[in-house]
C-alpha cells in the first residue's frame, strides 16, 4: 500500500487531533491510502520536539519553509494558529504539496482567495477543516435533506456555546487577539454552523448581525496557549480585540431562514453545538454533545404516534457503519477527524476534490466577514457583494 508523507505545522490542540486520525486510520480504513507521519513541525523547538514523541512523528522540526520544500513530503497539514495559514499554504502550494487547512481558512476573505487561488493554480487537492460534517449523525441528516424527506426547507437554527471566557481573570490568549485569530467566537464556533448551514441547506443571499465583547481587558497570558494559557497570573492587562458573541440571521437563496449564535459566554455550556432544521414534511435538531444520536420528526406519522424519535445513526444503515466497532457502539469527536482524513486522502487517490475543499472556506468567510459588514453598518448585507 502507497503511502502519503505527512508534513504537519501546529501541535497544540488541533495538532493532537490531527495526529491521533493519522494514527486510527491505517488500523480502521487498512484499504485506503495510509498517511506517514514524518515532520511535525512549531516554533517552540523543545515543545515540538516532545509532541512528536507523544504523538508519534518521525521528525520534528521549527522551520516550516524547510518543511514545505521537501522532496519527500507529500501533503502540508496546516493547524498553526489562523495568522499562519495564509503563507504556509501558498508557500506549499507552490511547492506542490497537497493541503489540509484547519478552519477559519484565513484572517480574511481575501487572503482566503488567494490561498484558494494559490491551490487551484498549483493543481494540488485542498481541503479545509470543518470535521463536524463528519459525524454519522450529521450525514443522515444531510441524507434526509436530500432525499426530500424533510420537504421544503423552512428554517435552520444553529448554535455553539461555550462558557471558557467567561471568568474575567481568564488570560488574553491567543484567541482574544485579531490579527492572530481573525475574529472571536464569530469565526472560531460561528464558522462551523456556517459551513454546516451551506452543507445542508445551501448558499446564503443576505445576513444581518450584531456581535458583544463582554470583557474587553484581559490579563496577559504567561503562555499564549488558547484554552489552556493559565488563568489570572498577571495584573497588567490587555485589550480584547474579537468578539466574544456573534449572533445573526440569514436568508437562504432557497428561501429558508436562518439563525446563528456562537459565543463563548454561554455559563454552563462547556462545548455545545447544535442545529435544527425544520421542513415542510419534518424536523431534525442534532446536539453534539449527543453526537451519535440525531432527533427526526414526519408530519406524516400517525397522529397518535406523532413527535421526535431518537435515531441512533450507528447501526448498519448509517455512515462508517462496521468500520469502528460492531453495529450500536457509539463513536466521539475524534473519530469526525479521521473520517476528515479519509476523505481528503481518498480524493488524492481518485483525483478528485475533497469535500469540504478551499472553495467551502472561501465560502465560509465570505460570510463571516458579511455578517462583520452588516454589524458595522447596522444593515443587511448581501453576502455575493463581497
Ligand atoms: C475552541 O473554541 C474550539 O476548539 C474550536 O477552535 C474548534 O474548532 C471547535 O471544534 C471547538 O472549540
Amino acid at each position: 500500500m502507497k503511502k502519503l508523507n505527512i508534513g504537519m505545522v501546529g501541535y497544540k490542540f488541533m495538532g493532537k487531533a490531527h495526529s491521533n486520525a493519522y494514527r486510527a486510520l491505517p488500523m480502521f480504513f487498512p484499504d485506503r491510502l495510509h498517511p506517514a507521519m514524518k515532520v511535525i513541525c512549531g516554533r517552540n523547538r523543545e515543545a515540538v520536539a516532545s509532541a512528536a514523541h507523544q504523538f508519534g512523528w518521525a521528525e520534528s522540526s521549527s522551520d516550516w519553509k524547510t518543511l514545505v520544500s521537501r522532496e519527500d513530503i507529500d501533503v502540508v497539514d496546516i493547524n498553526a494558529p489562523s495568522n499562519a495559514h495564509k503563507e504556509i499554504a501558498i508557500a506549499a502550494a507552490q511547492a506542490g504539496k497537497h493541503l489540509y487547512c484547519e478552519k477559519p481558512l484565513a484572517l480574511s476573505l481575501a487572503d482566503s482567495r488567494e490561498m484558494l487561488e494559490a491551490a487551484e493554480s498549483a493543481g494540488i487537492k485542498h481541503m479545509v477543516g470543518f470535521n463536524y460534517r463528519f459525524a454519522p449523525a450529521v450525514i443522515l441528516a444531510k441524507k434526509l435533506i436530500d432525499e426530500g424527506r424533510l420537504g421544503d426547507i423552512y428554517h435552520f437554527r444553529g448554535w455553539f456555546l461555550q462558557d471558557w471566557l467567561v471568568d474575567p481573570d481568564f488570560p488574553l490568549a491567543w484567541r482574544l487577539q485579531q490579527e492572530i485569530a481573525g475574529s472571536g467566537a464569530h469565526g472560531d464556533l460561528g464558522a462551523h454552523l456556517i459551513d454546516m448551514a451551506h452543507y445542508l441547506i445551501g448558499d446564503m443571499a443576505e445576513v444581518i448581525g450584531m456581535s458583544e465583547t463582554f470583557i474587553k481587558e484581559r490579563p496577559l497570558p504567561s503562555d499564549s496557549g488558547a484554552l489552556s494559557a493559565t488563568s489570572g497570573a498577571a495584573a497588567e492587562k490587555g485589550p480584547v480585540t474579537v468578539d466574544d458573541a456573534t449572533l445573526f440571521m440569514a436568508r437562504f437563496a432557497n428561501g429558508a431562514l436562518g439563525s446563528f449564535e456562537a459565543t463563548r459566554f454561554a455559563s454552563g455550556h462547556r462545548s455545545t453545538n447544535s442545529f435544527e432544521i425544520n421542513g415542510s414534511k419534518g424536523s431534525v435538531i442534532f446536539d453534539f454533545e449527543r453526537m451519535n444520536e440525531l432527533q427526526v420528526y414526519f408530519t406524516d406519522d400517525q397522529e397518535d404516534v406523532q413527535g421526535f424519535r431518537r435515531v441512533l445513526a450507528t447501526d448498519s444503515a448509517h455512515a462508517y457503519s462496521g468500520v469502528w466497532w460492531p453495529t450500536g457502539h457509539p463513536i466521539g469527536y475524534e473519530h469526525t477527524f479521521t473520517h476528515a482524513f479519509v476523505e481528503f486522502l481518498d480524493a488524492i487517490q481518485e483525483d478528485r476534490l475533497p469535500s469540504p475543499n478551499f472553495h467551502d472556506g472561501v465560502k465560509c468567510q465570505q460570510v463571516l466577514e458579511a455578517v462583520e459588514q452588516s454589524i458595522k453598518e447596522r444593515t443587511w448585507i448581501d453576502v455575493a457583494s463581497l
